[in-house]
């Protein structure tokens, strides 16, 4: 290596000027450079160079006094390829903090920011391990619509939009579709955007998210509530092993969670809160406060089952032993819900009759139902919020960290 002649491009991050000598940190995919400028002309060179520029250097592989760095570069030419401006909106190095706004204005520049790309490399890896988990669990990856002609789950949170002369809405979850797919395809995933108008302003809302979802035929809930376990301890377990890196620039340590994951019921849970003086009926839903309070009391990872059946939706499935309740699930990360699911209804005389208790019109669903007269498997599935994922696994307060550029009802740009 040492005195070998060698090309190099990225971005300058530090340029620092010692008498006849100047020393330049450069950036590239692969990690960080010390360039060594000698003399005045190559200083004149540089010194207007801004922080952020892109350069290419030719040059010769020298030793370095530098602790960081176990080389340097030796400069003979600079070529300036691209000069960024001076100030920039942030700094991308982090040493001055930005607050979140400020970064999110400029996010292709907070990526420079090797913090920020960290969050980024580690979502890119749970993505691959989620897909490779139930690909080998025989899960076929497919694709819906998300500009649909009718509100799929029932509900208000639904944006709509001109479709030339029609109404049309965009897609909150992939629900209806999934559970048609069980027919043909037996095992499906998605992993997509969706879109929910919710004038949410909290940490945990945005109007586009993106959610990983499952249907299988043949499954009761608790089948794919081991399914989910499997795909979050192997995303954790992807994570711990591949990105030590990306780790260690967050200044967090992921661990696999401890399995099984633990499973309470809503009734246990309505009499756990009761203890703690917070008083609810059956039947009632869980307020933010009240997970916030489960969530002190379990604060990792556990699913919340077995729901009543008024608190979830017209597609789920009652309990055999109990009508009032429901093979339900959510997955639960402290106060944080990261999925929820259940096993579904596949009699559509049954669907039918929740529709109309639901106070939604079954005419509205008859191209849904169809497929539900064409030899409908029994079938359960959930769905997962990615970018929730991501924060847990990041340690990230605000989900807006994981999502290069965040919807919600504020923010429609950049
Ligand atoms: P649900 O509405 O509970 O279920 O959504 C599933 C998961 O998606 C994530 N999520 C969100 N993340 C960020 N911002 C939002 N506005 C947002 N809304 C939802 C959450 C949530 O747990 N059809 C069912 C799933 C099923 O039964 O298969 C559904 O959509 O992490």
């Amino acid at each position: 290596m040492k005195g070998q002649k060698v090309t190099v491009g990225g971005w300058v991050e530090d340029l620092r000027e010692l008498g006849k000598l100047s020393f330049l940190t450069l950036r590239d995919v692969t990690g960080v450079a010390q360039i060594v400028i000698v003399g005045e002309e190559g200083l004149r060179e540089v010194r207007d160079l801004t922080r952020q520029s892109v350069i290419r250097v030719t040059g010769t592989v020298q030793e370095t006094k530098a602790r960081d760095f176990p080389f340097e570069i030796k400069s003979e030419k600079i070529e300036i390829l691209s000069m960024a401006v001076h100030p920039l909106p942030i700094d991308p190095i982090g040493r001055l903090e930005s607050n979140i706004d400020n970064r999110l204005n400029a996010r292709a520049l907070d990526l420079r920011n090797q913090k920020t790309a960290s969050i980024f490399k580690i979502r890119h890896h749970v993505l691959q391990s989620i897909r490779a988990t139930l690909t080998d669990l025989g899960f076929l990856e497919v694709n819906t619509p998300k500009i649909i002609g009718s509100a799929s789950e029932g509900g208000a949170n639904l944006f709509s939009l001109k479709y030339f002369e029609k109404q049309a809405y965009l897609a909150q979850s992939p629900q209806l579709y999934k559970e048609q797919l069980t027919l043909g395809l037996e095992r499906i995933f998605e992993i997509s955007s969706f879109y929910r108008a919710e004038k949410s302003h909290t940490v945990r809302h945005l109007t586009e998210f993106t959610s990983v979802d499952i249907e299988a035929d043949f499954m009761d809930y608790t089948d794919v509530m081991e399914i989910l376990e499997t795909v979050i301890t192997n995303a954790f377990e992807n994570v711990e092993r591949n990105c030590l890196e990306e780790q260690k620039m967050l200044g967090v340590e992921v661990r696999r969670p401890q399995t099984p994951f633990a499973r309470i019921t809503y009734q246990q849970a309505i009499l756990e809160l009761g203890r703690e003086g917070i008083d609810l009926a059956v039947g009632d839903d869980l307020q933010d406060a009240h997970l916030r309070k489960l969530g002190d009391l379990h604060p990792g990872f556990y699913f919340l089952t077995d729901w009543p059946m008024s608190l979830k939706p017209f597609y789920i499935h009652e309990k055999d032993d109990n009508p009032m309740l429901s093979k339900s699930f959510d997955l639960q990360y402290g106060y944080l819900e990261l999925s929820s699911g259940g096993m579904r209804l596949h009699d559509p005389r049954r669907i039918r009759a929740r529709l109309k208790e639901q106070g939604l019109d079954p005419a509205q669903f008859e191209d849904h139902l169809k497929a539900f007269d064409w030899g409908m498997p029994p079938h359960s599935g959930w769905g997962l919020g990615l970018d929730r994922l991501i924060a847990v696994i990041t340690k990230m307060e605000n989900v807006r960290e994981t999502v290069l550029y965040p919807r919600d009802p504020e923010r429609l740009f950049p």
